[in-house]
C-alpha cells in the first residue's frame, strides 16, 4: 500500500507538471484529491489494515495528499501570474501613437457678430451694459415714451408674465436703467447686447426670441452729425471701407427725429440687384436723437443734455454678411450649420 501511495504521488505530480491551464490543473485536483479519487479510496480501505500498519499508512496518505495539494497550489500561482503577464503585455499602450482628433466647438455665429460689434464700439470708447430679460412695464415701455395705451404695448405682441412684468421686447430698458443710474449727469456711452422676446409666429424672417444690439450716447452738445459719423464708421468697419450709408426719415417713440440707415449693396455696388431688390440699398438699422421725454424721465435735463441712440438685429447683420436665408438656422442647433462659423482662433481638430 505504501508503494501504491508513492506511485499515486509521482503520477499526480507529473500531471501537475504537464498541466498548462488552470482548467487542466483543476482536473488533476479532482482526479487525485476528489471524493472519488484513489487517495480517498486508500483511506477508506484502512479498516482492513492491522493496528500497527493503520497509523503508518494513515500518516503517509495524509503526507501524499498534502504534497499533491501544495504542488497544485504552486502551479496554480504560476499559471495565474503567467495569465496576468500575458494580459498586461497584450494591453500595452503605445505612447507614440498620434492622438485621435477632438471635435472642437466654436462660438455661435450670433455671439461672433455681437462680439465683433462690441469690439468695434469698445474701440470708440463705449462700455458694454447688460440688464434683466424679465422686465417691468416701467423700464420696458413707460421710460421709453411708450405710455399705457400705446399700440406697441399690445398684449398680442409681448410675452406678459403678470400685469406689470414681461419678457423684454427690446434691449432699450437697459439704456433706461443705465441713464437713471447716472442721476442726470453725463456722459453715458454704452452698447447693450442681449436676447429679446416678441409674440411672433416663427418663419424665415421672424423668431419669437432674437437678439438686439442697441447703443446710446448722452452728453452735452451731442448732435445728429455725431450719430451720422458714428454709423458711417460702423458700416465701413463691419461691411467694408467701400460701403456708403444713407439715412431715411422714420419714426420710433423713443427718438426724435428718427431715421433708418441703409448701406450701399455690396452685391451690385449700388446698381440694383435681387439682394437689394433693385434699390441699390440695404436697410441695416434704426436710430435717432433721444426724445426729450426719454431724457427727462431718466433724470436728465433735456435743455442741458442731448443724445443719440441706435438699434440693430445681429440676426439680420449675420444673414446679410453670410448670405443666410432663414433666421431659424440660428436657433436649430444643427451642427452642419454651426460648424461653418469657426473663427481663426477656433480652427483645428475638426
Ligand atoms: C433709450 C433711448 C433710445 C434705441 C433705438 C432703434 C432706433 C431701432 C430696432 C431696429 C430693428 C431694433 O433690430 S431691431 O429690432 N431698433 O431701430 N432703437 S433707436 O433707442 C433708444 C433706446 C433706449 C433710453
Amino acid at each position: 500500500m505504501k508503494e501504491r501511495l508513492r506511485e499515486l504521488e509521482q503520477e499526480a505530480i507529473e500531471k501537475v507538471t504537464t498541466a498548462n491551464s488552470l482548467q487542466a490543473l483543476q482536473d488533476v485536483r479532482i482526479e487525485y484529491l476528489g471524493k472519488k479519487g484513489p487517495i480517498t479510496e486508500v483511506l477508506r480501505g484502512m479498516g482492513k489494515l492491522s493496528a500497527e500498519e493503520r497509523p503508518v499508512i494513515g500518516a503517509l496518505a495524509n503526507e501524499v495528499r498534502a504534497a499533491i495539494q501544495t504542488n497544485i497550489e504552486e502551479k496554480q500561482d504560476y499559471l495565474q501570474q503567467q495569465a496576468l503577464e500575458a494580459k498586461l503585455a497584450e494591453e500595452t499602450i503605445d505612447v507614440t501613437l498620434p492622438g485621435r482628433p477632438v471635435k472642437r466647438g466654436n462660438a455661435h455665429p450670433l455671439t461672433q457678430i455681437i462680439e465683433e460689434i462690441e469690439d468695434l464700439f469698445i474701440g470708440m470708447g463705449y462700455t458694454i451694459a447688460e440688464g434683466p430679460e424679465v422686465e417691468t412695464d416701467r423700464y420696458n415701455f413707460e421710460m421709453l415714451n411708450l405710455p399705457k395705451g400705446h399700440p406697441a404695448r399690445d398684449m398680442q405682441d409681448s410675452f406678459y408674465i403678470s400685469e406689470e412684468t414681461l419678457l423684454r421686447t427690446h434691449t432699450s430698458p437697459v439704456q433706461a436703467r443705465t441713464m437713471e443710474a447716472h442721476k442726470g449727469k453725463g456722459p453715458v456711452k454704452i452698447i447693450c447686447p442681449g436676447k429679446v422676446y416678441r409674440r411672433d409666429a416663427d418663419d424665415a424672417t421672424h423668431s419669437h426670441q432674437f437678439t438686439q444690439i442697441e447703443g446710446l450716447v448722452v452728453d452735452k452738445d451731442i448732435r445728429m452729425t455725431d450719430l451720422k459719423g458714428t454709423l458711417d464708421v460702423f458700416a465701413k468697419r463691419m461691411f467694408g471701407e467701400d460701403r456708403s450709408i444713407r439715412l431715411r426719415p422714420s419714426f420710433f417713440p423713443f427718438t426724435e427725429p428718427s431715421v433708418e440707415m441703409d448701406i450701399s449693396c455690396k452685391m451690385c455696388d449700388g446698381k440694383g440687384c435681387s439682394v437689394c431688390k433693385g434699390t441699390g440699398w440695404i436697410e441695416i438699422l434704426g436710430a435717432g436723437m433721444v426724445h426729450p421725454n426719454v431724457l427727462e424721465m431718466a433724470g436728465f435735463d433735456s435743455n442741458e443734455y442731448t443724445g443719440f441712440a441706435f438699434g440693430m438685429g445681429p440676426e439680420r447683420i449675420a444673414m446679410l454678411k453670410y448670405g443666410i436665408e432663414d433666421i431659424r438656422n440660428f436657433y436649430g442647433n444643427d451642427q452642419r450649420f454651426l460648424h461653418q462659423f469657426h473663427r481663426p482662433s477656433e480652427e483645428g481638430g475638426r
